[in-house]
Parts: C-alpha cells; sequence; structure tokens
C-alpha cells in the first residue's frame, strides 16, 4: 500500500519511522510519502489559508494550492480522505475498508479547514473522496488524526502485524466486544494475584472466562 500525507506540518509524522509502521515500511509492505503544502504554494509568499467568504472567525485553506498538490498525488486507484472534525467517525470496520486500498491520500486540513471546492472537484472527477473525523472533538488540524488512522489501517495490511492471532482476538472486532483482561508473570504482585483459572491449564475453561470477562467489559463501556 502507498500512503501519501500533504500538511503544512510534515514533521508532525516522524513517528511513522518508529515501531511497527518503520518496520512494515522496512519490509515494503507500506511506503509513505509526506509532503509539504507550502511548496505547491502559488504566491509569493507561499500563503495557503485566507478570510472565509460570508464572513467569520478563522481562515480557510485556499483551494489552488490544494488543487496543485493533489493533482501531483492522485493517481486512478487513489482514495482521497480529507480530515475534517464535520467528518465521518472513524472506526475500525472503516480501517478495515481502507486497509485493502492501494492508495490513501490524506489532506490534512489546518485553521477553519479547506476549501469545500476541493472535495467537490476530486469528487467530480470521480475519484473515492471521504470526508473523516477520529472523534467528537476538535484538534488544531488533520496531523495527529491521519496518524491514528494510518496506525489503525496500517496494522491489519498482512505481514505487518508479527502475530496475526493477536487481530482476531483483539479488542473491537467485528463482534464488537472488548477484550478480556491480560496477566503476566509474576502470579501475585502487591498482593494482587492473577485469577486462578488462568494458571488452572484448562483451556477450554479459560476462553470461556474470557469471553464472560470480554462481555462484562463490553457492557460496562456502553
Ligand atoms: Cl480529522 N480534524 C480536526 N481538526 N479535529 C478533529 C478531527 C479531525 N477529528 C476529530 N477532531
Amino acid at each position: 500500500m502507498k500512503i501519501d500525507a500533504v500538511t503544512i506540518f510534515p514533521e508532525y509524522f516522524s513517528p511513522l519511522k518508529l515501531s511497527l509502521l518503520g518496520k512494515a515500511q522496512e519490509a515494503g509492505l507500506v511506503e509513505f510519502g509526506i509532503h509539504d503544502l507550502r511548496s505547491y504554494a502559488t504566491n509569493v509568499h507561499n500563503q495557503v489559508d485566507d478570510t472565509p467568504y460570508g464572513g467569520g472567525a478563522g481562515m480557510v485553506m485556499m483551494p489552488e494550492v490544494w488543487g496543485q498538490a493533489l493533482d501531483k498525488l492522485m493517481e486512478i486507484d487513489s482514495d482521497l480522505i480529507i480530515l475534517t472534525p464535520a467528518g465521518k467517525r472513524f472506526s475500525q470496520s472503516m480501517a478495515a475498508k481502507f486497509s485493502t486500498a492501494s492508495h490513501l491520500v490524506f489532506a490534512c486540513g489546518r485553521y477553519e479547514g479547506i476549501d469545500d471546492r476541493v472535495r467537490q472537484y476530486y469528487q467530480s472527477k470521480n475519484f473515492r473522496v471521504h470526508e473523516v473525523s477520529i472523534g467528537d472533538y476538535v484538534l488544531g488540524g488533520g496531523e495527529v488524526a491521519s496518524l491514528v488512522m494510518i496506525e489503525a489501517i496500517t496494522r491489519l495490511i498482512p505481514g505487518v502485524l508479527g502475530n496475526p492471532e493477536s487481530l482476531a482476538q483483539e479488542s473491537h472486532n467485528e463482534q464488537d466486544y472488548l477484550e478480556y483482561p491480560n496477566f503476566t508473570k509474576p502470579a501475585t504482585w502487591r498482593d494482587i494475584s492473577v485469577p486462578e483459572i488462568l494458571l488452572s491449564g484448562n483451556h477450554g475453561e479459560i476462553a470461556k472466562w474470557r469471553a464472560a470477562q470480554a462481555v462484562e467489559r463490553g457492557k460496562s463501556n456502553l
């Protein structure tokens, strides 16, 4: 999978070098391209935002600079993801869908967002355009939201996780219940003991206990 991100703060994306994402990139499973929006500015001051038509607070990102950047990046099979708190809420099922895409382009809005004609234009050219939010709170821009999405999506690409079993068992899987609690050595820590059943070696009973715990946690989180 190829993943491009367009931002006025490319440094936000340096964590892509770390951990799972860094390894996935080294293994050739995913290729990241981070692009500075400002380098596509067409005016002398490298300006990327301007005051909103109709008035109101804040600034809006200008369409022409986004057009220059996205014309370079969008290919026939690209999905364009526009980060905005007004978008559709990101979820595990959305991550699963995006994990089978061949090329994702993340457009990181700042200020009050990107001139809506950018969305309209790429939609009218029959690109798949998605406005996505990661939750009901307002961030300073789409960069952190993009990182959240990239991490959730890339770990679902076959080969990225060392142990694919952990995918099948984890929280927020298709059944939508939350995972059971986990314990490791020592068996007693600060007078708190690991549940006996987990030391029993009875894998049938352990599976039952875990399923019950998972349901309990799911309920308690509703
Ligand atoms: Cl995608 N962008 C911004 N600016 N704020 C957000 C968001 C995105 N998702 C949740 N809050």
